[in-house]
């Protein structure tokens, strides 16, 4: 059968490599990218316009263009759902009930991406398991354990083949940051980038689960691509490449620009940081579908350096 991918907030840090990677494999006439406002001017491919809470709209384009399967990415994250936590609802919860009902009536293959987010003060800091404590304290992760349990219903009740990943803090360079909390690591190269200098709103000592967005978009492949009797977890798997704390990124910074200096100022964002582990047990997604990651904090560093140096100038 032909693949027809529809990837919402296509141009959102995951979006934007998810995307050509997906081009890659299925051809460019294959992938519609679906966002809220237009595409960046460097974008090729097929672009649509639409809010993932008009389900009505949502059909219409799965119907236009007899989509097969949806990466869901559309959704507000830690910080930005804290400013307005009725908009995080409707959003992320809305739009992913909008994205399973229709994948139940057109048989539709989804993938969902849940976050390090789910877990709070109560779960295990280290190594936390594939299934533990998750009482969230921000609204994005109260969402994303909502739509980790829809999740699993729609699978259960409806049968739909629906694969989640719980991302940690991401690393890319294509996309600018999003309003999230471990986005700090990737506003840190710009700052020192531009100014030499960063002011970091996560203290130090502050360590969090982080990747390297290639390593990300070849997980979130790989688990796509995983024959169905594989997947043991139809909440969200854990899913887990390195950790850090500011400090540590910032010695990785000083190797390619030794002027580079950082200041220390948290903010309310570090409070979320607090509320979340420093490492992950994601041998559940080794063992079911071999996941490994390619990159450590040197390799990743190295590249995210240069990369947004070239795009900035
Ligand atoms: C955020 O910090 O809000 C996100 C996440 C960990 O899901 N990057």
């Amino acid at each position: 059968m032909e693949r027809k991918i529809l990837v919402t907030g296509a141009s959102g840090l995951v979006g934007s490599d998810l995307v050509l990677a997906l081009q890659e494999i299925v051809g460019r006439e294959n992938v519609i990218a679906l966002e809220r406002h237009e595409a960046p001017p460097s974008f090729e491919g097929i672009h649509e316009l639409a809010d993932v809470r008009d389900s009505e709209k949502l059909e219409a384009l799965i119907q236009k263009y007899k989509i097969t399967e949806v990466y869901h990415l559309a959704g507000l994250l830690s910080a930005g759902g804290e400013k307005d936590p009725d908009l995080a609802w409707d959003v992320n919860v809305g739009g992913l009930r909008n994205v399973l009902r229709l994948a139940v009536k057109y048989q539709l293959k989804v993938f969902w991406p849940s976050s390090i987010a789910v877990f709070g003060p109560t779960t295990p800091k280290e190594d936390v398991p594939q299934h533990t404590v998750l009482e969230p304290t921000t609204m994005y992760g109260v969402n994303k354990v909502s739509g980790e349990l829809l999740c699993q219903y729609y699978f259960t009740r409806y049968g739909v083949d629906v694969r989640s990943l719980r991302y940690p803090g991401l690393l890319g360079y294509k996309a600018p940051p999003g309003d999230g909390t471990t986005e700090y690591a990737i506003h840190i190269f710009y700052g020192a980038i531009r100014d030499n200098h960063y002011v970091s709103y996560i203290d130090k000592g502050s360590v969090l689960p982080m990747m390297f967005m290639e390593d990300a978009v070849n997980g979130t492949i790989q688990l796509m691509n995983a024959p169905k009797e594989k997947i043991s977890v139809r909440t969200s798997y854990n899913f887990s490449a390195i950790q850090f704390a500011p400090e540590d990124l910032v010695k990785e910074i000083q190797k390619a620009n030794p002027k580079f200096t950082c200041e220390y100022q948290p903010d309310s964002r570090q409070k979320i940081a607090n509320s979340w582990p420093k490492t992950i047990d994601d041998s559940q997604a080794r063992k079911d579908w071999n996941w490994s990651e390619a990159y450590d904090l040197k390799k990743l560093t190295a590249i995210m350096y240069q990369k947004i140096k070239e795009k900035i100038g």
